[in-house]
């Protein structure tokens, strides 16, 4: 059997946290063995790189420096914690990956796709999601959603037009690879959602006892 690296992505709102659980629990239903992680962070070294990223304080960071510290908390991740832990058998899901700073630093900040594939392919070296999937809901019904939180990170202060730049750029990637990624409808109600999910989880499950 080889080890399923998969990830989850989504903007504001479109409910990650409440379907990584779900995600989780059905894979480890299926008797695979299961390690849940994110980005930024991951590692310990990630985890205080994350801290920077998100403290709204750090009004001043570089676009470039934003891009760099999202590789770097990668590159320590993947080292420390993903390749390790896929050459033993074990499954991957983390709470976004890449595809997230293509979103983010690429449509949201405006950083060149040709920039941010230098650093993908320096630091990944062609490792790849096997799976993604993408909660898609429409900006302000995510931000909706998110606008019960208490205290917005540096991220979620963002405005509208970032959202939309954002949003637009996840769905591109997943027009030129819908073998890898698919797309959920998260702005239907939660258990819809989940049974979205289930029926791409299938797929991938089925694979595996059937190989
Ligand atoms: N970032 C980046 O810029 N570049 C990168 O390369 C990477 C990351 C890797 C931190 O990520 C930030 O890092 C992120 C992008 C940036 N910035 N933002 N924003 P994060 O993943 O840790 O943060 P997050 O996006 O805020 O994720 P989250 O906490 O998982 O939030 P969520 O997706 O909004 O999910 P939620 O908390 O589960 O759902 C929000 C609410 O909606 C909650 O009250 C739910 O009960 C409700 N909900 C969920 N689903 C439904 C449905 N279907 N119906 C009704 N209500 C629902």
């Amino acid at each position: 059997m080889t080890a399923k690296f998969i990830t989850l992505e989504g903007g504001e709102g479109a409910g990650k946290t409440t379907c990584l659980k779900h995600i989780e629990k059905r894979i480890k239903e299926a008797g695979i063995d299961l390690c849940v992680t994110r980005e930024p962070g991951g590692t310990r070294t990630g985890e205080k790189i994350r801290e920077i990223l998100l403290d709204r304080g750090n009004f001043d960071i570089l676009d470039e420096t934003e891009l760099m510290l999202m590789f770097a908390a990668r590159a320590q991740h993947l080292n420390e914690l993903i390749r390790p832990t896929l050459v033993t058998d074990t499954w991957v899901l983390c709470d976004r990956f890449t595809d997230a700073t293509y979103a983010y630093q690429g449509g949201g900040r405006g950083i060149s796709s040709e920039r941010i594939a230098e650093l993908e392919q320096w630091v990944q070296q062609g490792l790849k999601p096997d799976l993604t999937l993408l909660l898609d809901l429409p900006v302000e019904m995510g931000l909706k959603r998110a606008g019960q939180r208490s205290s917005p990170d540096r991220f979620e202060s963002e405005n509208i037009a970032f959202m939309e730049r954002m949003r637009s750029s996840y769905l591109e990637i997943a027009s030129r690879e819908p073998e890898r990624v698919k797309i959920i409808d998260s702005s239907l109600t939660l258990e819809n959602v989940l049974s979205q999910i289930d029926f791409v989880l299938n797929e991938i499950l089925n694979e595996v006892d059937s190989g």
